[in-house]
């Protein structure tokens, strides 16, 4: 596996023995909590694994790598002049533009001077007679502090297949999450790629056109919109700004944090031509959200999904040529259970003569070789291997590092029957820690950028709750989590969700507990419980002096 190279950073000062609060990650999350943080006069500091701000923008530099949500929805609402002045250039950006935004945001409120770079978090325990969390990093830094907030993202732990040989293959080998910063030529290669989750789906048709050949091994296959991607009109760009503010409230009542009509119609209530031209329109929109809300039954009734299913099915088979590999890319999940992906060219890749899909489920991966990928059936030789394999996704990140609470009980363990929360916030046994989008919140089912900034801003309104009122600790009972575990599980079980085996339940990591640990409640209905909970006195939590 090629290194992860680093941006050059100035030295870093050294890390203060003591702070309000301390913060694990300065992607999306970490980056605004520091801002807010700052205006509230509080001391805080934020420890970043990487070399630069940007979290998921920093590492996943794989070749086609962009956002799904459209660019002027994806960006953060909290500062008018930054709306104003930021120049998004296309419709879903690249990697290389989402992190120059992230970078600019980053100069423009000057948070590099409190970001530790290439500082990884190992070890964080609760200290039950001070009230305050030791903190310890990879480097041995310590830092006592009265709050810390993991900000860690929900796919920034990422995974490899659970295969012997992984260090046998004598060629260089990349995962999609840690992408050489110089990027990869593939000219003249003979390239291998397992996984077709978004990264795959994003890079495939980049790769295959530099590469001699092209395999593709996929186990799940995925649905796939084509993105209608386009650099962006002035006008469109004058229009949001104009309108930034309504835009704004749409997306924080909506379901997914994208504003979007409220389907009314049932999918079996209405004619075939009529169905058939509703997912048209939403196959030529290019938005993911438009297909999953073309009707208000597709996410709960599975023959109203079965109708998405079918509609998906046949552009598959209009574009794929090859009746087996167009039939080998249909999925039978129902549709929105797994991630659904946009891109662009994908399926038509599969039309190339240096392009070959291997279907995993007929001849199932046995291991990495010297001279590349063994199946049951074949032996496949490369000079480049690709893992887009992708994460031990939304609690990865929480339970790599050792987190001590009350009597030095491990999250890990705590967790070890699925994630408990409450809210998607915090833990009960784990006082003054809180979580940015954690299981048991929309963050992974929504656009995250507007599911942070409600965690950021609901965290620090409690932080000024605690200081105004002198208190000191605030907690999650373990009731109002058990509750909170129930309602998110009851919602889960009204939906199909639970029929795919996707990362939402961990059933991509083996042995992890096969939960859906994502809040499918929606956005704006989350919003109004948290909003709630907090007018309530923090109801649900318990808050000392
Ligand atoms: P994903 O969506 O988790 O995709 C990973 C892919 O790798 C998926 O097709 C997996 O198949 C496949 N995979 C994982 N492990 C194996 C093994 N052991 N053998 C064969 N194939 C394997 O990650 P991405 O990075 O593509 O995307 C993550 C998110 O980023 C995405 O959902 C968007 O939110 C943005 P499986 O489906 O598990 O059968």
């Amino acid at each position: 596996m090629s290194a992860p190279s680093h941006d050059p950073q100035p030295a870093s000062p050294t890390v203060p023995s003591s702070v309000d609060v301390a913060v694990v990650g300065a992607g999306f999350s970490g980056m605004y909590l520091l801002h807010r943080l700052r205006e509230l006069n509080l001391s805080a500091i934020v420890f970043e694994a990487g070399g630069d701000v940007g979290g998921t923008w920093y590492w996943n530099r794989y070749p086609g790598a962009r956002v799904d949500v459209e660019s002027l929805a994806y960006s953060y609402s909290f500062s008018e002049e930054l709306e104003q002045e930021y120049e998004w250039q296309e419709r879903y950006p690249t990697q290389p533009e989402i992190l120059s935004y992230a970078r600019h945001v980053a100069d423009r409120f000057d948070l590099r001077r409190d970001i530790f770079f290439e500082t990884r978090v190992t070890a964080a325990s609760y200290d039950e007679q001070a009230r305050t969390w030791l903190v310890r990093t990879g480097h041995g830094d310590e830092v006592t502090a009265r709050f810390l907030v993991m900000a860690t993202g929900c796919l920034s732990s990422s995974k490899l297949p659970e295969i012997p040989g992984l260090d046998r293959f004598e060629g260089p080998t990349y995962h999609t999450a840690h992408w050489p910063h110089e990027g990869v030529d593939f000219t003249g290669m003979r390239v291998g790629l397992i996984g077709t989750g978004s990264s795959g789906v994003q890079s495939i048709p980049v790769i295959a056109e530099q590469a001699t050949a092209l395999t593709v091994f996929q186990r799940t296959p995925a649905y796939s919109l084509p993105a209608r991607n386009r650099t962006l009109r002035p006008d469109e760009i004058a229009d949001m700004r104009a309108n930034y503010r309504a835009f704004r409230q749409a997306q924080r009542e909506s379901g997914f944090g994208v504003p979007t009509p409220i389907p009314e119609k049932s999918a079996l209530e209405v004619s075939e031509e009529e169905r058939d031209a509703t997912f048209e329109q939403a196959w030529e929109s290019g938005s993911l959200v438009n297909l999953l809300t073309a009707f208000h039954d597709l996410s709960i009734d599975q023959a109203a999904n079965d109708t998405a299913k079918r509609f998906i099915h046949r552009k598959i088979h209009q574009i794929v040529r090859d009746p087996r590999t167009a039939a080998d890319l249909c999925p039978e999940y129902p549709v929105g259970t797994k991630r659904p992906c946009l891109d662009t060219d994908y399926y038509e890749t599969f039309n190339r003569p240096n392009v070959r899909l291997v279907n995993l489920r007929r001849t199932p991966l046995v291991e990495i070789t010297d001279r590349g990928v063994r199946t049951s059936d074949d032996e496949y030789a490369f000079d480049a291997i690709v893992y887009a394999t992708g994460f031990d996704a939304m609690t990865g990140a929480l339970t790599n590092v050792d987190i001590r609470g009350r009597g030095g009980a491990s999250l890990k363990e705590a967790w070890s029957a699925g994630p408990r929360t409450y809210l998607g916030i915090g833990s009960a046994g784990y006082p003054n820690l809180f979580m940015i989008t954690g299981p048991g919140s929309p963050s992974v089912l929504s656009n995250m950028v507007v599911s942070i900034e409600q965690h950021v801003d609901w965290v620090i309104d409690a932080i000024e709750h605690l200081d105004r009122q002198g208190l000191r600790t605030i907690e999650p009972t373990e009731e109002a989590q058990d509750a909170w575990v129930d309602h998110v599980n009851l919602i889960a079980g009204a939906t199909l969700y639970p029929k795919a085996n996707s990362w939402y339940m961990g059933a991509n990591v083996p042995g992890k507990p096969q939960v859906f640990m994502p809040y499918a409640g929606g956005v704006g209905e989350y919003r109004k419980t948290c909003d709630e909970v907090a007018a309530q006195g923090y109801k649900g939590f318990a808050l000392s002096t």
